[in-house]
């Protein structure tokens, strides 16, 4: 059976970045099933009208994915609430985890992020796009996920 992955990147925290969801999520099919495509979607903006019933179904539906799931990759260079949350509830199931960061963007990381990385269970990584594939082709490869 193929590995669940969930893929975090922002949604209503902004999306700048979605092309490099996108790419991301194209990549990570090679590893597995990706339980968060929609995070990719270059149709879904932040500015749809959902109501609170609404955003209670998501919340329940990803964190149902997220119990589900045997990794956890996060595209955290546009800062998130959500995905921030994501990681959170993912440290405390004690799923691995890893975070993808673009300097490039010019911006800092949160401390709560970087500062949670332990280099093996949670992982940090700045990149840039080129080495997207070169990135999840190394993570992949080590036995614990
Ligand atoms: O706070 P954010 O919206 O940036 O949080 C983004 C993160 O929360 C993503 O990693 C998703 O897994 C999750 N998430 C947030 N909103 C949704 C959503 N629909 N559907 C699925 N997952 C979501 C929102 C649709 C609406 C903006 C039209």
């Amino acid at each position: 059976e193929s590995r669940k992955i969930y893929f975090c990147g922002s949604i209503r925290g902004g999306r700048d970045d979605v092309h490099v969801y996108q790419r991301l999520v194209h990549a990570l099919r090679t590893y597995g099933t990706v339980l968060t495509e929609h995070v990719g979607d270059g149709s879904l903006t932040d500015s749809g009208e959902v109501s609170d019933s609404g955003d209670k179904l998501i919340h329940d539906r990803d964190l149902d994915w997220l119990r589900q799931s045997d990794v956890i990759v996060a595209e955290v260079t546009q800062p998130s609430l959500g995905v921030g949350y994501e990681l959170g509830r993912a440290v405390e199931m004690n799923k691995p985890i890893l975070c993808l960061f673009r300097p490039e963007s010019g911006r800092r990381l949160s401390a709560m992020i970087r500062g949670a990385a332990d280099g093996l269970k949670i992982q940090v990584q700045d990149y840039d796009q080129d080495q997207i594939q070169s990135i999840l082709s190394q993570y992949f490869s080590q036995n614990r996920v």
